[in-house]
């Protein structure tokens, strides 16, 4: 394929079009994903998530900066899955993120869900894999909220940074949703603000309340991001991590555990996909319905007869 060719060969503008095409599930979205797989599975993936408006962007800018110095080429994914814009249209990642816009070691893409939450994780899995295939050597996730669906995003990460923030009363915004026990590095911004010491030591507590045998212990680092303040160290904590990932072989794990995941994800999905389109509207399904609903039959053998045709193609 020539878009693919063009792609791997760093066209940015065949890389922006492969994009479009996964995330508005055009007909050859399945044939580019399959023909660049070969070629992923070398950036860094890194995840960050945090409650609206705690700095997310202005951060990710910030630790953006910092790799582009050591030569690095970065791949940004914001995601907002409350918000159906995409393609960029979410105006405050791009106006915080502005002058990144113009690197051409950098490339940003944000995406919204256009009415269709379940797959967001899946095509931002696919983005990820089309920066990685370009030949980013990290690809940023950057996910709005701390909710269900925010956590099934930054899993297709290797490693997550939760962001939090002094003073918001409610403290816990983290320990919802499971959001503490994806961190493996959390940043408290805003620590020009009061109440950095409680935080720190609630996430502390937090953190000693996990039963799990962590081999790693979550870094808290104090930002300022608007200032640039404390980024160095935020860097660091997170370069640390990916060591820790590669030395113990964890790395290999997770990305073993998200291939996994993925397979059994898309099975679920064709499985579902061929119970909507092609079972339920057929004359034999309407037939099985008003059966079971004259007791002449019952719902569980209809739904095994259904589930050994569906796995039989
Ligand atoms: N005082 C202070 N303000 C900050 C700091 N970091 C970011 N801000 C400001 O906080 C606001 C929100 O920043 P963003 O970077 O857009 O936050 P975000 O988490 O990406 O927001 P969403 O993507 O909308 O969830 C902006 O006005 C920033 O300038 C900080 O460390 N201190
Ligand atoms: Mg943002």
């Amino acid at each position: 394929m020539d878009l693919v060719k063009e792609l791997l060969n760093g066209s940015r503008l065949a890389l922006a079009r492969a994009i479009t095409a996964v995330e508005s599930e055009y007909d050859d979205a399945i044939d580019i994903m399959k023909a660049i797989y070969p070629k992923t599975g070398r950036a860094r993936i890194l995840g960050i998530t945090g409650a609206p408006g705690a700095g997310k962007s202005t951060l990710t800018d910030k630790v953006v900066k910092q790799y582009l110095q050591q030569g690095k080429k970065i791949g940004i994914v914001a995601v907002d899955p409350t918000s159906p814009f995409s393609g960029g249209a979410i105006l405050g990642d791009r106006i915080r993120m502005n002058d990144l816009t113009l690197n051409e070691n950098v490339f940003i893409r944000s995406m919204g869900t256009r009415g269709s939450l379940g797959g967001l994780s899946k095509k931002t899995s696919d983005v990820v894999k089309l920066m990685d295939a370009f030949g980013m050597d990290l690809v940023i996730i950057e996910t709005v909220g701390v909710g269900q669906s925010e956590v099934d995003i930054v899993k297709n990460a290797d490693s997550t940074l939760v962001v939090l923030v002094p003073g918001l009363g409610d403290d816990i915004q983290a320990i919802k949703a499971g959001i503490l026990e994806i961190g493996d590095v959390f940043a408290i911004n805003k620590a020009d603000r009061d109440g950095c010491d409680k935080l720190n030591v609630e996430i502390e507590m937090m953190l000693d309340l996990d039963s799990r045998e962590l081999k790693w212990r979550p870094p808290i680092k104090r930002t300022i991001a608007s200032k640039d303040v404390g980024v160095d160290e935020l860097v660091e904590a997170l370069d640390e991590h990916f060591e820790f990932l590669e030395d113990s072989e964890e790395l290999a794990v997770r990305r073993k555990d998200r291939t996994r995941d993925e397979i059994i994800a898309m099975i679920n999905e064709q499985i579902g996909r061929r119970v909507a389109n092609v079972v339920v509207n057929s004359d034999e399904f309407t037939n099985q319905v008003n059966a079971v609903n004259q007791r002449e039959n019952d719902p569980y053998t209809v739904v095994n007869k259904v589930l050994a045709d569906v796995l039989k193609i």
